[in-house]
């Protein structure tokens, strides 16, 4: 089936009990029990839900994948995820990454003893040199947040495989719409549902994607033992969501790539990054293993003072975290998504006071240009 027909349809038959088109929202959290001590699937809503099986199915089917599971946030199914690890593991994760993923792995996760190394994945050399004993996990963004470098799922997958590693992929910025990373060798995808996938910014969810049955099960586990579960509703409003993420996807993409090449020639902006133009240092790569460019452009402006303006005096670009969304937003990433980075950590990776990343969204472009514009002058 082609994408927008999966997206649709995938996991969705009519509802057994009234043939609704539409999956009802299973709001129960229990279930009777046919018969005491009897065998059937469902008990309790934290292990299931009829509504967030679907979801589950449908993101699987879209990723190319044989399972997935649904958590209340992103950084849910980040924790999740990791909750397969014990004391004493190792997990070495790409050095830039959104800041609340930095924020899980630095400041929490590591007083239970698992350690993490930020690297530098466009030098695999330097990772393979961090692999230890303990290692279990690479884990990666790409493109990564904000600064939109792009990583190579392959080679890294190969290299996780090669030492016995799980490659993670948090795909949230590409959505498997314009990157598969399951196709490109990685053993489990990752997203914040919250995002693309959602793309309304009413609903904050994670999604986890994976081919093997004994890492699903282990992650199916830790759902259920640590009960990070979305509601039915919001895993309703996902589904719903996805059904249009083909058309959404495909007007971001083309808003984003209009809005970079006419901003790159602009004389208040330091330095433009976006994965479709010619500029980017690994655009060949983005043309390799993405089938599109994706929404999000970082710029940077020439000073903090200028920054500060530029972000008060737009007007349709609105000034909030988070990105994804059919309306386009600005966020100021070392004050806002990456504050939990200290300053020279920040400055290490090029995330500077002057650096902005803009979520283009679906508005009518030219109305977006000529924000941008204004503000710019
Ligand atoms: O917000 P939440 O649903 O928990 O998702 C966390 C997350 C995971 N991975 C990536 C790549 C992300 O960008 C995020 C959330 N990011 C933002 C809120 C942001 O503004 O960048």
């Amino acid at each position: 089936m082609g994408f927008s027909t999966d997206a649709i349809h995938a996991g969705q038959t009519p509802d057994k009990a009234t043939n609704a088109v539409i999956p009802p929202i299973y709001m129960t959290y229990t279930y009777a029990q046919e018969e005491f001590g009897g065998n059937q699937e469902y008990h309790y809503g934290r292990s299931q839900n009829m509504t967030r099986n679907i979801l589950e199915q449908n993101i699987a089917v879209l990723e190319d994948g044989k399972y997935a599971l649904a958590f209340s946030s992103g950084v849910a199914a980040i924790h999740s995820l990791t909750g397969i690890l014990k004391s004493g593991d190792h997990v070495i994760v790409s050095d830039n990454v959104y800041g609340g993923t930095y924020r899980l792995f630095d400041k929490s996760l590591s007083q239970f003893g698992i350690t993490f190394s930020w690297i530098d994945f466009d030098d695999l050399l330097s990772v393979e040199k961090a692999i230890t004993l303990q290692t279990k996990i690479l884990f990666i963004e790409t493109p990564t947040n904000p600064l939109l470098n792009l990583i190579d799922i392959n080679r890294v997958s190969e290299l996780a495989h090669k030492h016995n590693l799980l490659c993670v992929v948090d795909n949230t910025f590409m959505t498997p719409f314009f990157q598969k990373p399951l196709n490109l060798g990685a053993d489990v995808v990752i997203h914040s549902s919250t995002k693309y996938l959602n793309g309304h910014s009413d609903v904050i969810g994670g999604l986890v994607v994976m081919n093997d049955k004994v890492v699903f099960d282990k992650i199916k586990f830790v759902q259920n033992s640590i009960g990070a579960i979305p509601s039915p509703f919001d895993c309703w409003l996902v589904l719903r969501s996805i059904k249009t993420l083909a058309v959404r996807m495909k007007q971001h993409n083309k808003n984003a790539l209009q809005i970079a090449k006419i901003l790159s020639s602009n004389k208040n902006i330091k330095k433009i990054i976006y994965p479709g133009l010619e500029t980017h240092p690994q655009h060949e790569l983005a043309k390799e293993q993405m089938t599109g460019f994706g929404g999000i452009i970082t710029i940077e402006l020439n000073d903090f003072e200028k920054t500060k303006s530029f972000l008060n005096k737009l007007k349709i670009f609105t000034l909030a975290e988070s990105l994804g969304g059919v309306e386009s937003l600005v966020n100021h990433s070392a004050t806002m998504t990456h504050a939990s980075l200290s300053n020279e950590g920040r400055l290490k990776i090029g995330i500077t006071d002057s650096l902005i990343r803009i979520s283009v969204g679906i508005e009518d472009v030219e109305d977006l240009i000529q924000d941008l514009n204004q503000a710019l002058k």
